[in-house]
């Protein structure tokens, strides 16, 4: 047996249970002090006040002395666009000048740039690079995490990156949740027919992604000059028919409906919502989809931000993610996030760890086994260089992360 005993936990914070968490209880953390936590074989056996650890907890076990300092669950990352080739600095001068995200795009850069990057470099280039930007998270204390492809837009290279994500879930400690998004951008090869592009993607790409089970959800960026809310609803039916979870990538910049079009679907997930409305809003609470929101990228991209605090009042769960990719946000900095759903969302502390533990798991499928540190979890927790939770998001720019604790094994730094 394995076996970890967490001692001397000055605090630990953490949301209970397996299920969202929205409205009032969005802001529900148990917080316990002088804890400890004891994992055996990868699963927490016990979490809870250091006075009535088990008998015999430290005995055969490996010691990790918290010394004091806060834990809390490992954090899970439930946006990113990790698997890229090139980058996208070059854009910054076109930025300074005004030229808006879609303006981009439309030139024939943004996404399509990062597309011609990603089908030149092998399989084993883009593996490496992304390895790097998985260590770089576990640093910081997120233990799990959802990767997207879509800058392949034809079928060997969203299998390609599909690949890469399944080999980084396979030989990383890091949890890796997949989707498919083949319907990222109109590609050059389609330019001006966004249905052809479609059927030829429901019809060979779709098939293949199933067939080879690459992942587990199938997404759209249901957006002006992208793919229509008709467009959106084909991809995501037909992901559906073979197995794939819904997720949407709607209201980024304008609303066209795509948050209806979650609720329609039973998406799990709508993404960004920066642009959201009060019908869109509507459907996503009456269809139980999670809110998955990415305040870094309304930073970068100079925009609002999305109205959380109407959502959590409507009772829409709330996720909080980073969107790293080369474009809208190349920072993988999910508590940089975290920061700014404390101080632009101005959601509260406690709201924000719930954003980013249970109902993060929850939006990637993995609520039975992360998101919370009780009895029966994964030993994935992270001891944070800060007496309380509010310290770390206040020290915004700083990595505070300690150790990570992995399944019950330390990481090593
Ligand atoms: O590469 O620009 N919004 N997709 C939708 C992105 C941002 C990623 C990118
Ligand atoms: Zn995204």
């Amino acid at each position: 047996m394995n076996k970890t005993f967490v001692k001397n936990i000055g605090l630990l914070c953490t949301p209970t249970g397996s299920r969202v968490h929205a409205g009032a209880e969005q802001g529900q953390i148990t917080k316990i002090e002088n804890a400890c936590a004891l994992i055996e074989d990868g699963k927490i056996t016990y979490c809870g006040p250091q006075a009535e650890a088990p008998a015999g907890a430290e005995q055969g076990a490996q010691i990790v002395d918290a010394q004091g300092r806060l834990v809390t669950p490992g954090l899970i990352d439930a946006h990113t666009h990790l698997v890229f080739g090139g980058w996208r600095q070059h854009e910054i001068p076109l930025k300074l000048a005004g030229a808006g995200y879609l303006d981009i795009l439309r030139m024939g850069g943004g996404i399509l740039s990062t597309v011609k990057h990603t089908r030149e470099e092998t399989e084993d280039q883009l593996y490496a690079k992304s390895l790097g930007f998985v260590h770089e998270m576990l640093a910081m204390g997120v233990t799990a995490c959802e990767m997207k492809s879509g800058y392949g837009l034809n079928t060997e290279t969203e299998l390609k990156q599909l690949r890469v994500i399944r080999r980084l879930a396979e030989s990383s400690p890091m949890d890796v949740a997949s989707t498919f998004l083949g319907a990222h951008a109109v590609p050059e090869e389609y330019k001006d027919d966004a249905d052809g592009y479609v059927d030829q993607m429901i019809r060979e790409t779709l098939p293949a992604v199933a067939e080879q089970k690459l992942a587990q959800y199938c997404d759209v960026f249901c957006e002006t000059g992208v793919f229509d809310v008709e467009q959106s609803r084909r991809v995501l039916e037909a992901g559906k028919a073979l197995g794939l979870k819904p997720r949407i990538h709607a209201d980024e910049i304008d609303a066209i409906g795509g948050a209806q079009l979650a609720g329609q679907v039973g998406a799990v997930s709508a993404e960004h919502l920066i642009a959201a409305d009060e019908d869109g809003m509507a459907a996503l609470a009456k269809g139980g989809v999670i809110a998955d929101l990415l305040p870094a990228t309304s930073f970068y991209l100079d925009k609002t931000f999305a109205p959380v605090r109407r959502m959590v009042e409507l009772g829409i769960p709330v996720v909080i993610a980073s969107d790293f990719n080369p474009g809208s946000c190349p920072s993988l900095n999910l508590p940089f996030a975290m920061n700014l759903g404390l101080l632009r969302y101005k959601l509260t502390p406690e709201e924000v760890l719930t954003a980013v533990t249970i109902n993060a798991a929850c939006s990637i499928g993995m609520e039975d086994r992360l998101g919370s540190l009780e009895t029966g979890k994964q030993g994935d927790l992270v001891i944070w260089d800060a007496p309380d939770w509010e310290m770390l998001l206040y020290r915004f720019g700083s990595n505070l992360c300690h150790t990570v604790i992995k399944a019950g094994q330390p990481l090593a730094r």
